[in-house]
């Protein structure tokens, strides 16, 4: 790995094992079941339509399990980092909770949505929305009973993506912390990042799925490897 001394620019990539000491459920491995059912079985637009029922309830659960969680030294070690970094650096999170910004961090974001807003599919419409969805509660907007979680499903094209990539490209280092690699595009930057002869370096419980395309690989939790890489 360069030293830090030689590095600019930053991507950081985090995924749920970020959040996993705060108390807030991965979606693989132990205890990863979506009430018994695989998330890639559930968090798709043909699971919403077949049962709507079902994925409101588990959203609402999680929004208000997720507003009772606090950050952990992980994301209070990355907020320092965005807040003394002089150069350009993006804290890119698959994750829908709002732990990154709550420990500090203003450089943030969520390719995957956010559990805070609900989104209209009737006219597109985008607000901040803390309460549940599942009594069907009238759009903000254009009163249409069609409000959904604005999370990103498989098959759903993520947030960001120019913003991410244009970042990718000017990066000289890409960090990625407690993601499985199961999941694309955010599986595929290390891969992008190594062709654009970026300095790379994982921070996770377990090897990921793409752990050989990193140069570094740092094993343990995250509420230890990331201050400890930060400071
Ligand atoms: C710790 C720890 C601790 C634990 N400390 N670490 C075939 C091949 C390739 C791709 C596809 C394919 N078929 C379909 C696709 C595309 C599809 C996909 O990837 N499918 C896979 C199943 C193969 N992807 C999509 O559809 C995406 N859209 C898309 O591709 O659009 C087209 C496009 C084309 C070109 C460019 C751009 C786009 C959309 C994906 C949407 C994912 N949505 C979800 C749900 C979001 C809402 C919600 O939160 O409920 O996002 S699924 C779920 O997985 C969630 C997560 O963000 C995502 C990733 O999970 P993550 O964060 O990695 O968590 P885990 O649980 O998997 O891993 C946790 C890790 O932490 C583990 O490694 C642990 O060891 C570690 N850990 N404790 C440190 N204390």
């Amino acid at each position: 790995m360069a030293a830090m001394a030689d590095i600019r620019n930053i991507v950081i990539l985090t995924g749920a094992g970020v959040s996993a000491e705060s108390g807030i459920d991965t979606f693989r491995g132990g205890g990863g079941l979506w009430e018994q059912h695989r998330v890639e079985d559930v968090a798709t637009p043909e699971a919403f339509a077949r049962d709507p029922d079902l994925v409101l309830r588990f959203y609402d659960m999680r929004r208000a399990a997720i507003q009772e969680k606090e950050p952990n030294p992980a994301h209070a070690a990355l907020a320092r980092l965005d807040a003394e970094w002089p150069g350009e650096l993006l804290i890119v999170t698959q994750n829908v909770d709002d732990l990154h910004e709550r420990a500090g961090a203003r450089r943030v974001l969520h390719m995957h949505g956010t559990h805070l807003n609900a989104w209209c599919a009737a006219c597109d419409a985008r607000s901040r929305w803390t309460g549940p969805l599942i009594d069907r509660p009238p759009c903000p907007a254009c009163d249409a009973q069609a409000l959904r979680p604005d999370v990103v499903w498989f098959g759903e094209m993520p947030y960001g993506m120019e913003r991410i990539y244009g970042a990718l490209r000017s990066a000289d280092l890409f960090v990625s912390v407690g993601t499985s690699g199961a999941v694309y595009p955010a599986a595929g930057f290390v891969r992008d990042a190594r062709e654009l002869g970026t300095q790379t370096l994982e921070l996770n419980l377990e090897r990921s799925q793409g752990s050989t395309w990193f140069d570094e690989t740092r094993l343990g939790p995250a509420s230890e490897l990331v201050p400890a890489w930060v400071d």
